[in-house]
Parts: structure tokens; sequence; C-alpha cells
């Protein structure tokens, strides 16, 4: 079988018929950010399924604007924290936080392809939740913050630690991990870190999930570089539909919301580091070393040519010392970790947004790079969660819908199958 046929076969597999699940065991719900990502690999069997995941995730959508993380659509007591726990109270049951909006990503995508799709109340679901982004995730002028790093997307990478290591967990009920009876320990985060997960967790709770109280006054705010790049991109991508739709108040909400945004963005420069890092909202404390998000500045729009000159410098640097781009930590900082989920591997999904980003600022070689090594991982590891950035070892859950899906919108246009 190719790896195209592998592709499509998972997409087949993790779909439940309007929704998809990331994998099959570890994670049995709907993701938010996944699904966009599923519906680009949909777009290339069926674009009336790609398009019916997007309208699954935007049905969703809370009446203050926000769009869930995960949406538990059937009872499934293979993954913790389930729905009893979130008590968010909708039907069906979602959790509390969001997650990273390429939900206006994917949409610009396949309306391209897809002429009959009633685009008004999709388009709509988006304006909502970014304008939500704006009140209940984000201080003054700044860029957006994370209230539990579950929602950046990026659970445990390195810049989150500090700001997790002050939440108070000594209180948590006491509870049961799933993941490790799917994925080996050394791949996942630890058990400290899970007592805080699940301390937000409780502490969303007592707020009966007021967003804005949850965005004011969480224990762990943290300005998050990638976060602000993708919802500035996604308002970018609203706007031009809008335009293309004749709708030009809506245009004219999300292009100055991604102005502001990048004016927000900007503030998380760090001259020290030659990087957008992560800012602690509490105490004001920086990310000390480059991530993958680093690398999402272009997506954001960033055009300084110092800036761009600094960035580049990074990337070619890490280019240098791993064999596959792009690590989520850098490989020279103490706190890398080759195996351990967002402290190192190489995620496929942030590689195609890191590529997007290249090609729109005119930088075909990095995105070729990129989407190279995508290629090289898939085709020598298949269709796994992460992977190694060292020696390509293909880690965490197997059959995951969005590398199946990157592989078909992303890398294989590498012409490596
Ligand atoms: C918590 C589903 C999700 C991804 C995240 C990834 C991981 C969940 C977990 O899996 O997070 O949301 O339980 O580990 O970090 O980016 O959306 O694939």
């Amino acid at each position: 079988m190719s790896r195209t046929d592998e592709a499509i076969a998972i997409l087949k597999e993790n779909d439940r018929g309007g929704f998809s699940v990331p994998t099959r065991g570890l994670y049995p719900f709907q993701w938010n950010w996944d699904s966009a990502f599923a519906a680009l690999g949909y777009a290339h069997l069926d674009p009336t399924r790609a398009v019916a995941e997007l309208k699954t995730l935007a049905a969703n959508q809370w009446p203050d604007g926000m769009i869930p993380h995960i949406i538990f659509h059937q009872p499934d007591d293979g993954y913790f924290p389930g729905p009893d726990v979130w008590a968010s109270g909708t039907m069906p049951p979602s959790s509390g936080i969001t997650q990273p909006p390429v939900l206006a990503i994917a949409m610009e995508r396949l309306f391209d392809q897809i002429a009959e799709v009633d685009r008004a109340p999709l388009m709509a679901a988006a304006d909502r939740w970014h304008a939500w982004f704006m009140t209940a995730r984000r201080e003054g002028e700044g860029a957006i913050h994370v209230v539990h790093p579950w929602e950046s997307g990026r659970d445990n990478l390195p810049d989150w630690d500090e700001a997790l290591a002050r939440v108070p967990a000594d209180n948590v009920r006491p509870f049961q991990r799933r993941d490790l009876g799917h994925v080996d320990a050394a791949m996942r985060p630890t058990k400290a870190q899970y007592d805080r997960y699940i301390a937000l967790v409780e502490f969303g709770c007592g707020l009966s999930w007021d967003q804005r109280a949850f965005g004011a006054t969480s224990p762990f705010r943290v300005a998050d570089p990638g976060m602000t790049a993708i919802l500035i991109r996604a308002d970018r991508a609203l706007a031009t539909l809008a335009t293309r739709m004749g709708d030009a108040a809506m245009a004219t909400r999300a292009n100055a919301r991604a102005d502001a945004l990048k004016i927000g963005f900007d503030t998380l420069w760090c001259d020290d580091l030659g990087a957008h890092t992560t800012r602690d909202c509490v105490t004001g404390e920086r990310g000390k070393g480059v991530s993958s998000a680093s690398f999402l500045a272009f997506l954001a729009g960033e055009r300084d040519p110092a800036r761009t000159t600094t960035i580049n410098a990074h990337f070619d640097r890490l280019a240098k010392s791993c064999r596959y781009m792009a690590p989520s930590y850098d490989p020279a900082a103490a706190m890398f970790d080759e195996k351990r989920y967002w402290r190192g591997p190489v995620w496929l999904v942030v590689n195609w947004l890191i590529a997007m980003g290249y090609a729109e600022a005119g930088d075909d070689t990095r995105a070729h790079m990129l989407r190279r090594d995508s290629a090289e991982l898939v085709r020598t590891g298949g269709f796994y969660e992460y992977f190694s950035p060292l020696d390509g070892a293909a880690l965490g859950g197997g059959a995951f819908t969005w590398t199946a899906a990157a592989w078909l919108d992303f890398a294989r246009n590498d012409g490596a199958d």
C-alpha cells in the first residue's frame, strides 16, 4: 500500500460520521485544531465530508463565542479528563478551554475548492470566536494568552514550566491518567504537570466556566506567540472570505483584529533571544528558548528584515543540529527532550503552518525544507503523532488523523510518495 493509500485509510478509519477522532484509543473524541487539519485532509477524498467536519466544530460553539478544545460526542472512558471532570454543562459535553483557531485558515482553503457550501454560518461562527479571543484571552493591547497549557495545543512546552509550577495542586482530587495505558510514559507529560493540568480544570469549574473571569484570573496566564500568530492569520483568512462574499463589515472587523494583534505579537519579540517568545502575564518572565512557535512569526506577517535575519539564523542553526525540522524546542536548550511530546519532537501540523508562513513571505527554500523533512518522516516512520528531530523515530500514538491529513495536503507535494 502506498503512503497515500494508507493516509486515506486512516482518515476513513478515524471518521466517526461528521467528525473525526485524532486517533483510536488515545484520543476518542473530537479535538478542535485537529478537526481543522483533518478537514484539509478529507478535502482530498470528499470535500463535502471536509466541510461537515468544520460544521460540527462550529455547531458546538458556546453562547459566549468560544469553540471548545474537545467535544465529547459519545462516552468513552479511555481518556482522562472526561466530561464529568470538565462539567461545563454543554450538550454534547465539551471542555472549558479552547485551542488554536485553525478553522478559518481551513475554510479559506476549502471554500476555494467547493462552490456550493453555505459559507455564511461558518464565517459567522469564526467571527464570533475570533472576537471572543480579544475579550477573554487578551490583556490590554497585548498578545493572546492561554489559561491552560492544553489551550496552546503545545501541552508540555518548556516555556510553560515556570508558570505551571506556581499553580497550586495540593488539593487536586485523586485521578487516574489514561494516556499512559496507550503511550510510553517517557513520551508524555510528567505527573507533576498532570496534577496542575487538572488543578486548572478545577479552577475553571470553580468559576462556572465564566471565560472572562478565567482569562483574567487564572493562576496560569501566558502570552503565546503560537496562538497569536495563528489567530492573526485566521483573521486575515476570514477577511479574505468576507471580502469575496461582499461582507465589508466582517472584513473590516477581521482585519482590524489582525492589525491590533500584530502589534500585540510584536510585544513578544525578545531582543536577547532574537525571536518571539512567551511572556508570563503574572510575573512578566519571558520564555527562555526558541520553540517551533518562534518560526510562526511569518504566518503572523513578520516582514522586518533585521528580525527575519535573526529568526532565520535560529532556523538554520536548528537545521544543522537536527536531522529533521522543525523540533518543537531548541535542541541546544537544557530542557530539550527528544522524545517527550512538545519538548523536542517534530509535529507535522506545525511544520505545515510554519511552511505556509515561509511560503507567504516568499521563502520557498525553507518552506521546501519543512515539506521535504515531513515527507521523509512519514515515508520512513508512518503516520505517528510526532517524531524525533534527531533520528526520525516515530513516537506517540499511531494511525494519526492530522499526520495523515498533513501527508495528503502538504508533505506528499514533495513528490516523495
Ligand atoms: C490535550 C489531540 C490533542 C492535540 C494536542 C496534543 C494532545 C491532549 C492530550 O492531543 O493534547 O488536549 O490529552 O494530550 O498536545 O495538540 O490537539 O491530538
